[in-house]
């Protein structure tokens, strides 16, 4: 007989989070953080589960605050992880607001990604029950277009069937020109998909805390 009935926990991750603590909020770039360690970014439109998503990485229920009512983080919030700093960013497309603050948090978003040297990775949440939205696709564009490295990852994925999820993420993929093998289904409720997020996250910050080798032939190169 085969054991078919395994737990998500199982297998294990190749990065443990012990204790992970709330830094600081930031409202505008003169506040943002000059982060010490590689750091990673979690963007997404409002609700779509990036404040829990950050509470599965970190094993604890309340460290990002979560609500059901959509718009709720109007910050960047930014999370020590140990090995890496996380920042939980604003979410988008959240129709209930005044334009003038969609500008401000589009500006905040804008001032945040602008310093793209301090990101290591963006995880960019997308709801795994619906088509990308119209600013989920403006957001892949912007980080396209400021060659920033991203993730797409989807959440909620226990509220879909295992079929329906397959067929959700080939076509979202699909929407976004991305190769199904390239997005990342989660779950915050059932701790789906936490143990490739956090392959991802060790993989990311090997990279960054890699020493840069200088290249001796660049002068010559340059001459010539
Ligand atoms: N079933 C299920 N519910 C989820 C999941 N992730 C988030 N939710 C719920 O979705 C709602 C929004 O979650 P948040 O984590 O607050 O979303 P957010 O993206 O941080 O929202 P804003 O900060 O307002 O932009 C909450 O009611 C969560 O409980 C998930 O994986 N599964
Ligand atoms: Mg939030």
């Amino acid at each position: 007989m085969y054991e078919t009935k395994r737990t998500f926990e199982e297998v294990k991750p190749s990065l443990i989070i012990k204790n992970a603590t709330f830094i600081t909020s930031a409202a505008r770039k003169e506040q943002f953080i000059v982060p010490d360690k590689p750091m990673i970014a979690v963007c997404g439109k409002s609700n779509v589960g990036k404040s829990s998503f950050i509470n599965m990485l970190a094993n604890r229920k309340k460290l990002a605050k979560t609500s059901s009512e959509p718009g709720r983080t109007r910050l960047v919030n930014y999370f020590d992880f140990g090995e890496f700093i996380l920042a939980d960013l604003p979410g988008y497309g959240f129709a209930r607001v005044s334009k003038g603050e969609k500008e401000k948090w589009a500006k905040t978003l804008d001032d945040f990604f602008k310093d793209k040297e301090k990101i290591s990775h963006v995880f960019m949440l997308v709801d795994s029950r619906h088509d990308p939205t119209a600013d989920d696709v403006q957001m892949i564009e912007y980080l396209h277009f400021h060659t920033l490295p991203f993730t797409v990852t989807l959440t909620k994925a226990d509220k879909l069937s295992k079929m329906k999820l397959k067929e959700n993420i080939r076509a979202i993929a699909a929407d976004l020109y991305l190769a199904p093998a390239n997005l990342l289904a989660t779950s915050s409720e059932t701790g789906f998909g936490k143990t490739e997020v956090l392959n991802k996250i060790k993989s990311v910050i090997d990279l960054a805390n890699q020493p840069v080798i200088e290249n001796e032939n660049e002068e010559e190169e340059i001459a010539e």
